[in-house]
């Protein structure tokens, strides 16, 4: 997959080279380009933003040098700027803002599919909007939200946006199961739609805690059976409404008896909508 970055800070793409995503791009399964912004600014204080036409706190990022940076990486690409790429293949463009479509699981799966991302990284108060609706004339671009908060820039949104993708590519990660079996995996197994329950390693007794017995029984369905309990249990304490989206018969009379034990009972009505 080919990923180009558009940025005021390509200092910030540094993290790409580590770990996991540093290995994707050393076995060449991602190629990612970072762009300075900049380079497409043709005045002499290569000025990228000005003030806010209607007024207001913060500049807009003007859009000479974003047309100009999307134009060269679009067709240095040979993206055919004469139609609108389909979804789930070809050149994408994402525009991270706090007032984009949320990002998710499924969205980075999507993405996974696509040859081709372009992430335009601007600063909180935005990119001129002439240039999303202009560029998106001629590639498929979608304004992104990594989450209700508000930062300070679309770059760190960028770097969670392009992990979360590379790492569902063939390849990056060694055990693929462990992809599947995630939180939001998106899976079809019994842990679907759940957040995964807490883990333990050696040694069996650290600072007077044990590993639970279970574990070390060698009894594979009970130590499933556990996990799915744990799995309950803490996507109740901490995603209540992920147990309202589940599919219909996606708990069994133990699941509830399990969330009805740790305080939150489920009727059947709440689950099958
Ligand atoms: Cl994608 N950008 C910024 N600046 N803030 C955000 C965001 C993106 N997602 C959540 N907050």
């Amino acid at each position: 997959m080919r990923i180009d970055i558009v940025t005021i800070f390509p200092g910030f793409f540094g993290p790409l080279q580590l770990s996991l995503l540093g290995k994707a791009t050393q076995r060449g399964i991602i190629d990612v380009r970072v762009h300075d912004l900049r380079e497409w600014a043709n005045d002499p204080h290569r000025t990228v933003d000005d003030a806010p036409f209607g007024g207001g706190p913060g500049m807009v990022m003007t859009p000479g040098p974003w047309g100009e940076a999307l134009d060269s990486i679009l067709a240095r690409a040979g993206v055919d700027t004469s139609s609108v790429t389909p979804p789930g293949g070809g050149t994408r463009l994402i525009v991270p803002s706090p007032s984009g479509v949320p990002f998710r699981q499924q969205s980075a799966a999507g993405y996974a599919r696509c040859d081709h991302l372009v992430f335009a990284c601007g600063r909180y108060e935005g990119i001129d909007t002439r240039v999303i609706e202009e560029v998106g004339t001629r590639v498929a671009v979608d304004e992104v939200s990594v989450g209700d908060y508000v930062l300070s820039g679309g770059e760190p949104a960028a770097l969670i946006m392009i992990d979360a993708i590379a790492r569902l590519l063939p390849g990056v990660v060694g055990n693929a199961s462990s992809v599947a079996d995630d939180s939001f995996g998106g899976g079809t197994g019994p842990m679907a739609g759940l957040l995964e329950g807490p883990a333990y390693t050696r040694p069996r007794e650290w600072r007077g805690r044990v590993v639970p017995e279970v574990l070390l029984s060698g009894d594979h369905a009970a130590i499933a059976r556990w996990r799915r309990d744990q799995s309950l249990r803490r996507t109740a304490a901490h995603r209540p409404d992920l147990l309202g989206s589940l599919p219909a018969g996606a708990l069994n009379a133990r699941d509830r008896q399990v969330l009805a034990d740790a305080g939150f009972p489920v009727m059947a009505e709440d689950v099958a909508h």
